[in-house]
């Protein structure tokens, strides 16, 4: 059976899972505690050097990162297809993933540390603050988390990540106003890439900043929080401790972020 190392809240876990659970795969989680550290254990960076998640293990074939996983899927289980059908849509498909890849999962990252994860690092010892940062093998990321974990939603590079995010949710209202879905009228790769996003600014509560300007990402929404694959996906995986690190955030997050969208 195919197994999946994954985290609880990890988006882009949720990525392979909502592809792995629309097509009904069978597989097993093996889920990692990312704020314990277990990507860092030596047998799972044998796996992925990148000290991430997901990682999919297909009866010995090792492979990472999540755009790649959903592709795989795809060609090791092309039914039901989640390949747009005609070329021009497919492209656009592939522009979401690259997109999520490039800008929107670093950005999300970002944000998600800067306010739901800060306190626990925090609250690490500065050997332990230190020990934590330099394991990670990605000096870019190392870089950037130290700078949100120092200066939270004040970090320079939160402003970027806010714009980048408003652009992601501007422009996915221009394409659903022609379209039922993000490349065509059909669920795709794309919306299962963006679904972990889009879900990740409803959790920190800043979707509703888009109300007026994007009702069709609302639409597309709804129709995603429908799926057969939202709550075994996304929901079910939510730990008691997940929930308490949202619900721990700092209620002027959204007001702070608004701000900043309003300076622009
Ligand atoms: N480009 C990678 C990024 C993977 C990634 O950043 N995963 C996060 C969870 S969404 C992670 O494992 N973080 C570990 C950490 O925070 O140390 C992919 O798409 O698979």
């Amino acid at each position: 059976m195919l197994k999946l190392y994954d985290g609880t809240t990890s988006v882009c876990a949720i990525k392979a899972r909502l592809v792995l659970i629309e097509k009904s795969i069978p597989f097993e989680s093996e889920t990692l505690d990312l704020r314990a550290g277990d990507q860092f254990d030596p047998a799972y960076l044998a796996l992925n050097p990148n000290a991430v998640v997901p990682t999919l293990d297909d009866d010995g074939a090792i492979i990472v990162e999540s755009s790649v996983i959903m592709q795989y899927l795809e060609d090791t289980h092309p039914e039901p297809s989640l390949l747009p059908e005609n070329p021009v849509d497919r492209a656009a498909m592939r522009i979401w993933l690259k997109r999520v890849d490039d800008v929107i999962h670093p950005s999300t990252g970002t944000l998600t540390h800067a306010t739901v994860y800060r306190p626990g690092f925090l609250a690490l010892s500065a050997e332990d603050q230190a020990a934590r940062l330099e394991k990670m093998p990605d000096e870019n990321r190392r870089q950037r988390f130290a700078a949100v974990y120092k200066d939270g939603l004040d970090a320079p590079i939160v402003i970027n990540a806010v714009h980048a995010l408003n652009r992601l949710v501007l422009d996915m209202q221009k394409v659903l106003e022609t379209s039922d879905f993000l490349a065509g009228n059909a669920y795709s790769l794309a919306d299962a890439a963006v679904t972990p996003y889009a879900n990740r600014l409803f959790d920190l509560g800043l979707l509703g900043l888009w109300a007026m300007e994007a009702p069709r990402v609302f639409n597309w929404f709804s129709a995603i929080r429908e799926r057969a694959s939202f709550e075994p996906a996304i929901v079910d995986y939510l730990t008691e401790a997940d929930q308490a690190a949202f619900r721990a955030m700092e209620p002027e997050v959204p007001m702070q972020i608004k701000t900043i969208l309003d300076e622009a």
